[in-house]
């Protein structure tokens, strides 16, 4: 077991304090850090009191502490899930070598390269949500936006780390530049796609939480099965963390589902704008939208860049250890979507070239089971949700230069322009969602267009004061 210092300015468990260059390198980074969130982390309530969870070790029990907290005060610390005695590697070529320490030189620059895909996106979501304390449907939900996003500062902590202790100078230039590009900046914006979108309303977050921060969990879970294993234990201890995002997603979509139910069965109709709701149709455009987008973010459908991090070990397929196959992929195929001759089609192709789809795969199907707990509330009043086709709205991979409807037909640019208005938001949409995106910021109360939470946060009620506003 690591020994925890939380006595330090950077709390750790990789025991900073016996390298004293690198903590002071790290020290260095903090007031940068620390300027990026006060210009750009949320954009109000920085000094109110915030009731907020804090990592304080790693073990199974009690590795969070929960307390009011001032977020510009909140303890960022870095934290490896405990070594695995005698890790080897699970996969690849050097599957059953042991695994990493030390970064291996001829991987640097890939290994580089994933940090920093990673770590790009964890200030970038804090970026594009800086605003949405302004508008909180409660204090409830205001409280888990500011979790939220501490924690993803925490994990931009996270790839920090492993670039100052692993990369030298060039790992330090990046972590500057980390704090440099800007989401939807357009001279310097961040890396991946999704996250140069806005994020302007409670209903894109929470779809952002629900459909991106799951992408989040697939490739973490991917990144935990890597051969270098300070990546891997980071990861893991990251996961923890992950999972109350992606349930600030589902339940905060379950609860906007809920009060359009139950303004449609009051009212008898589908039209529930009129009655301060958000419709059915409204919600699966944004679902669309937001699915979509965040289906970009696994790359091509095949890639050398995916069949090369895995055969030499950076990077594995989600759950790896429990897949029943040889874990190296040298003679497996399997078949990707394709686009040919004006048809949706299907090839078989080495199955080390597909991984990107194999974890897209993983993670549509576990979108799909958020999908099915929201249609049976739905169910009493007749409508369903539904994930578009994995072609739809692409801007990445074999979907990219054509138009594909949510159902999975091939349609022609004028289609697509005649039906974008049923399948994506719409101007109109979005003025309306943001019509309704007014603060409550009274404990206990919340916003008309979406359904109290079924429980508070750490045993504390649903009206508990989550953050002292002043
Ligand atoms: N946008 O070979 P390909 C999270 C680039 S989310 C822009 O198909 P590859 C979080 C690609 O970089 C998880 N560019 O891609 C969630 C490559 O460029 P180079 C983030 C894109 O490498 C919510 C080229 O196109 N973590 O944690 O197989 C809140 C060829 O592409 C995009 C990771 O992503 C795009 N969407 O796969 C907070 C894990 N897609 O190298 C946090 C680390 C591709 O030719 N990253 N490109 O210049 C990776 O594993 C891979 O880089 C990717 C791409 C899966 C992203």
């Amino acid at each position: 077991m690591t020994i925890v210092d939380l006595d330090t300015k950077i709390p750790n468990n990789v025991g900073l304090s016996e390298d004293r260059r690198l903590q002071r390198a790290l020290e260095g980074w903090l007031p940068k850090y620390l300027d990026w969130w006060r210009t750009l982390g949320p954009a109000e309530h920085q000094g109110d009191d915030v009731f907020l969870r804090t990592a304080v070790s790693v073990g199974q029990e009690g590795w969070a502490h929960f307390d009011y907290v001032r977020m510009p005060e909140y303890r960022w610390g870095i934290f490896l899930a405990d070594a695995e005695a005698d890790r080897h590697i699970a996969f690849g070529d050097r599957k059953g070598e042991p695994v990493w320490h030390e970064v291996p030189g001829e991987h640097r620059g890939e290994l580089r390269r994933l940090l920093v895909v990673q770590g790009d996106t964890e200030p970038a979501s804090v970026e594009q949500q800086r605003h949405l304390c302004q508008t909180a449907p409660s204090l409830y939900d205001m409280r888990n936006l500011f979790q939220v996003n501490v924690e993803e500062g925490r994990h931009l902590w996270a790839m920090v780390y492993l670039l100052h202790r692993y990369f030298g100078r060039d790992g330090r230039d990046e972590a500057d530049e980390l704090l440099e590009r800007h989401s939807g900046d357009l001279d310097n914006p961040r890396i991946l796609g999704a996250f140069n979108e806005p994020t302007p309303d409670w209903l894109s977050f929470y779809f952002f939480t629900y459909f991106t921060d799951r992408d989040g969990k697939f490739q973490l879970a991917s990144l935990r099965e890597s051969a270098f294993d300070p990546l891997s234990r980071t990861c893991d201890f990251m996961l923890k963390e992950e999972a109350h995002h992606m349930f600030v997603g589902a339940t905060g979509v379950g609860r906007v589902v809920q009060r359009t139910a139950e303004l449609m069965k009051e009212h008898d109709t589908d039209d529930i704008r009129e009655f301060g709701g958000i419709d059915a149709a409204t919600l699966q455009r944004y679902l669309n939208f937001h699915f979509s987008v965040s289906l970009d973010l696994f790359g091509a459908e095949t890639s050398t860049n995916a069949a090369n991090y895995f055969a030499s070990g950076l990077k594995g397929r989600f759950q790896e250890e429990r897949r029943e196959d040889d874990h190296r992929l040298h003679d497996a195929m399997r078949g990707v979507p394709t686009v040919d001759n004006g048809a949706i089609g299907e090839r078989e192709v080495p199955a080390l070239s597909a991984l990107n789809t194999t974890l897209q795969d993983d993670y549509i199907a576990d979108c799909a089971k958020g999908v099915e707990r929201w249609n049976r509330t739905l169910a009493d009043v007749g409508v369903e949700l539904h994930l578009p086709h994995r072609g739809f709205n692409r801007a990445v991979g074999a979907f990219r230069d054509v138009r594909v409807s949510p159902d999975g037909t091939l349609v022609s640019e004028a289609e697509w322009g005649a039906k974008r208005a049923d399948w994506l938001p719409t101007p109109d949409d979005e003025a309306y969602v943001r019509s309704l995106m007014q603060p409550v910021t009274e404990p206990g109360k919340m916003a008309g267009w979406v359904a109290p939470p079924s429980v508070g946060i750490n045993g504390k009620p649903v009206e508990f004061e989550y953050v002292r506003t002043t």
